[in-house]
């Protein structure tokens, strides 16, 4: 593995790659909002438009195993007796079934239940840090920033669903702790084709705002030994 900074290709300019202090964020890539007859599908969306993310994200986050990297992982999900959720969330959308109702794997968006966990192509090794979080950020009223700062992390490659949603939401508030944020673009998905658009055109404008757009076969490429 490169073990030095390297630029590699991004918009809106090169991002300058330091492996060393550089950390896998995989948001969110959950059962209930990627697999057939999960939450997500339940409540009409297409699936498949997250689903185009699962091979980029095994590739790169198998590179980044090869490479020793660190990667963790985030869920989306509140505890069984609700008391993390805001009232506002749970009536949120009007829907007939929300968080904590029975949902088609298990009470939604609820810890330990089996459609909160993570998907089995892109399930944590142990010893991979596994966030879970109340929020779309992965920040809030969770441990990651201490972590991050435990282990000397000052940049982080994000990837994950969905990307005008809690992606953009964590890149955010990466960007306001000093973090600096890659977002490969085949690693994200949305619902929406075009909140894909402008969730990553959102982040890469004003010459990076929030961080850079690149690929995964960018970052793959730069792992590789030289
Ligand atoms: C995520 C959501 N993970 N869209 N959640 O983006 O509610």
């Amino acid at each position: 593995m490169n073990t030095k900074a390297i630029e590699i290709a991004a918009e809106p300019y090169p991002f300058l790659f330091d492996p060393a202090v550089c950390a896998l964020l995989i948001i969110d890539m959950q059962r209930d909002f990627l697999e057939p007859g999960g939450f997500g599908e339940m409540l009409g969306n297409d699936v498949s438009q997250l689903r185009r993310t699962i091979e980029p994200n095994r590739r790169l986050l198998a590179a980044w195993r090869e490479a020793g990297l660190l990667a963790m992982h985030t869920r989306e999900g509140h505890r069984a007796d609700l008391a993390d959720l805001p009232p506002c969330k749970k009536i949120r959308g009007r829907a007939a079934q929300s968080i904590g109702d029975s949902g088609p794997m298990g009470r939604i968006l609820i810890r330990g239940e089996a459609g909160q966990d993570i998907i089995s192509e892109l399930y944590p090794l142990p010893g991979e840090p596994v966030i879970d979080k109340p929020g779309k950020g992965a920040f809030w009223a969770t441990d990651l920033h201490a972590i991050l700062q435990h282990k000397g992390i000052r940049q982080l490659v994000v990837t994950g669903v969905t990307t005008e949603v809690c992606v953009n939401t964590t890149v955010r508030e990466a960007n306001d702790r000093g973090y600096d944020c890659y977002v490969p673009e085949d690693c994200v998905g949305s619902y929406y084709p075009e909140f894909q658009d402008y969730g990553l055109r959102m982040i890469k404008a004003q010459g990076g705002i929030f961080g850079w757009v690149g690929r995964s076969d960018t970052l793959i490429a730069a792992l590789k030994p030289i």
